[in-house]
């Protein structure tokens, strides 16, 4: 029953809002997991919420046939601006969320990613310009640099835009906007109706970025239209602007282009961004798989100036030590689901149907019975090929589940391998302090103030 899960006694009416750590939800909802065990319940404005972390558990949550994606908290307040009609905030049973996945599957598959190859070198080496070039004694910040890259790539590759964030100390005006608005659905998360109500600047100050936003994609729509077949047909908004749906035999429309545009921003960056900073602190942590990997780089790359796409695809200790990376920080740190019936799980609780369920995926991919006793240290082995062939197929989901599993998954992957191995190609970082690591979470997580210095190697480039 219900009543039988456990979870925090929280407060009338704001339930168990101070009982979640605003600073640092993700480590907070670790702790609780440990404290609660593999099931356990939060009482939210919104109303209350499973969180799980068990792999038997997750298993049946994972059916598409009994359970959806529900979108709720910061992703639903996302819904309501520039992202609204895109694929990552709208229902499943949305019909234009089921033209626009078919339209997408193709330039966001495997086949796809060869065309984005060039774009994906052009914004590395804007990295390794920087990287290579610093004085001795200078540092980096880490994920300030991985978001530079990720946010610029994403966006030369979806619409030919470039941010050139390498070569600004402050964001695009345009990312500043996007990610006023993501701490601004965050935050609403946490409020009651009425407190929403009382923030009027912030209400105008979020009205005024979206405008903004949608200004910048629409003159970029705009453009491309106009340039017909001249125009970049490779990209993504080429591709979006003449892909037709074979099931319903239709386009997408403008303003669920411009959507897509802006959700593939603010879902394509921040991930890959942390993703490439807990990879590059468990190598600088674990000189063994650091020279392991770098044998693999020296061996496929060699002295290769730009990469190709089977190069990269050859790589595959390093994409081992990014998906090890993925399985101790899922940088996207969970998902959503609801049943769509009242139904039954664990054989013991019974939900009504609706009920929400947060698969918490940092502790479930810690499970001692999935992966070992050494189940919480990085190790790429865990990611060898066999072990992976031999997984149940909803013990590791960095990326989410089923139909509404990430479409970027690909994207994300190929642009990680190709950094990190030019990194390594190229560079010999240096933990000259020594870091401990601390998370932060806003959307999702990276490692806080992670600075290191680099060095370039001798001989190569
Ligand atoms: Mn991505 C959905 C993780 C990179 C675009 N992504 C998801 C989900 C997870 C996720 C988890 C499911 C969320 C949910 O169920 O509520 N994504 C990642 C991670 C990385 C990532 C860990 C990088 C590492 N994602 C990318 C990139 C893009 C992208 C890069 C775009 C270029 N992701 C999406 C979109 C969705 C999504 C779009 C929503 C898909 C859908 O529901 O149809």
């Amino acid at each position: 029953e219900l009543d039988e899960i456990p979870g925090p006694h929280g407060l009338p009416v704001v339930g168990n809002v101070f009982d979640i750590d605003a600073a640092n939800p993700i480590e907070g909802f670790m702790a609780m997991a440990r404290d609660y065990g593999p099931i356990f319940k939060l009482t939210l404005p919104g109303g209350f919420r499973l969180i799980l972390s068990d792999p038997e558990l997750v298993e049946e949550v994972c059916d598409d046939t009994r359970f959806d994606k529900l979108v709720s908290g910061g992703l639903a307040n996302l819904r309501e601006g520039a992202a609204d009609s895109g694929l990552f905030t709208s229902e499943t049973d949305d019909p234009l969320w089921r033209r626009a996945h078919n339209i997408l599957m193709a330039p966001f598959s495997l086949q796809a990613m060869r065309d984005y190859m060039p774009k994906m070198v052009d914004i590395a080496e804007q990295l390794l310009d920087k990287w290579t070039r610093l004085n001795p004694g200078d540092e980096v910040d880490v994920p300030d640099d991985m978001t530079r890259l990720t946010l610029d790539t994403i966006a030369l590759c979806g619409f030919g835009y470039r941010f050139n964030s390498f070569y600004r100390d402050t964001p695009h005006p345009f990312v500043q906007a996007m990610v006023r608005t993501l701490s601004e659905s965050q935050a609403r998360a946490r409020q009651l109706p009425f407190q929403t109500r009382l923030r009027i600047r912030a209400q105008r100050q979020l009205e005024e970025d979206q405008a903004f936003m949608n200004d910048l994609v629409d003159r970029l729509v705009a453009e491309r239209r106009a340039q017909g077949a001249e125009g970049d047909t490779t990209d993504l908004l080429g591709r979006m602007l003449t892909g037709v749906d074979k099931q319903s035999g239709e386009g997408l429309p403008d303003v669920n282009i411009r959507a897509q545009c802006i959700t593939f921003l603010i879902a394509g960056h921040e991930t890959t961004s942390g993703l490439l900073s807990f990879a590059i602190y468990y190598l600088l942590k674990n000189p063994a798989f650091m020279e392991r990997a770098r044998r693999e780089v020296d061996e496929v790359l060699g002295d290769t100036a730009a990469p190709t796409f089977e190069q990269v695809h050859r790589l595959t200790y390093v994409r081992q030590v990014l998906d090890e990376s993925l399985r101790l920080w899922p940088t996207a740190p969970g998902f959503t689901r609801r049943p769509r019936e009242d139904t039954t799980i664990g054989g013991r609780y019974h939900l009504p149907a609706d009920t929400a369920i947060t698969v918490l995926t940092p502790i479930l991919h810690r499970a001692a019975s999935v992966w070992g006793p050494d189940a919480e240290e990085f190790n790429p082995d865990h990611m060898s090929p066999e072990r992976v062939a031999a997984l149940s197929p909803n013990a590791y989901k960095p990326f989410g589940s089923g139909l509404r599993a990430c479409i970027g998954r690909q994207f994300a992957l190929q642009e990680a391998t190709l950094v990190l191995g030019m990194l390594l190609q190229r560079c010999d970082l240096v933990d000259h302090l020594d870091y401990q690591l601390r998370t932060k979470t806003t959307l999702t997580v990276k490692p806080a103030d992670f600075r290191i210095q680099v060095r370039p190697r001798p001989g190569h480039h």
